[in-house]
């Protein structure tokens, strides 16, 4: 289904489980949702498992963002959260690296870095029918969403105020990396601006994309991306309860400069 508005989900009360980078970390996001109460039915090893989760009191996953590359099962974490999302059992909103591999699987030139190499291996055992459902699957990805009657904004790297509400180009850059600087620090990677500093409105804003190794809040803007794939943990919040959930890593996957 294509997704046309931002607030399409907004009289969806939840509750939700809100879940930060996964980075193809599987073996992860398994023990997270199990931790969180969900039953998790499976077939298949890790690496070519089928997924079929719900939550007895009909809780939902909203994912989000980043659910490929530098962990070791991208494959496994894409059938898990497609399945739920198609099912109406979950949400999942676009990161950064889902659209940069979206295009390596629509065949486009992209830079074979930060991870995406560990994802084009994986799907090298992956036939051409799976890599067509995923990119059909990443190309419909809302960059954001508006849940629980507006009290809550999810975003892959959060959102201005400004941008709630609304699909556009300027929106969509913000929603996948943020608000960045224009010139990079000293590993060529983006200076990120502290735009939470000024945030100011109604909604909870909940995102991931800045691994830090414990929860971050300020102005009611969240960060879950606690650096599973770097060796951290695995982090959901439940909402409305906001409690926090989380799930150690079974191994470092993935070396970042800005992870020590
Ligand atoms: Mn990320």
């Amino acid at each position: 289904m294509k997704i046309t508005s931002p607030t399409q989900f907004q009289s969806d009360t939840g509750p939700f489980d809100l879940i930060g980078d996964i980075h193809g970390c599987g073996s992860e996001a398994e023990a997270l949702l199990e931790a969180l109460g969900y039953q998790l039915l499976y077939t298949g090893p890790e690496g070519a498992r089928s997924y079929d989760v719900t939550h007895p009191e009909g809780r939902k996953p909203v994912f989000l963002g980043d659910l490929v590359d530098r962990g070791p099962r991208s494959p496994d974490v894409l059938r898990l959260v497609m399945s739920m999302v198609r099912a109406g059992r979950a949400y999942a909103v676009m990161g950064n690296h889902d659209d940069k591999f979206r295009r390596w699987l629509d065949g486009q030139a992209v830079k074979i870095t930060h991870g995406i190499e560990e994802s084009i291996a994986q799907f090298a055992q992956e036939d051409a029918a799976f890599r067509l459902e995923v990119r059909d699957f990443l190309y419909q990805l809302p960059s954001h969403l508006i849940l629980d009657e507006g009290l809550l904004v999810v975003a892959h790297a959060g959102l201005a105020e400004k941008f709630h509400g609304h699909f556009s180009g300027q929106e969509r850059a913000f929603a996948l990396f943020g608000d960045v600087a224009k010139h990079r620090d000293q590993h060529g990677l983006p200076i990120r601006l502290n735009w939470a500093a000024d945030y100011s409105g109604k909604p909870t804003v909940v995102h991931g994309h800045v691994a830090e190794h414990t929860v971050r809040e300020e102005n009611d803007v969240y960060c879950l991306d606690t650096g599973c794939c770097f060796g951290g943990h695995l982090t959901a919040m439940r909402w409305p309860e906001r409690d926090i959930v989380q799930t150690p890593a079974l191994a470092a996957y993935f070396h970042s400069p800005r992870w020590a």
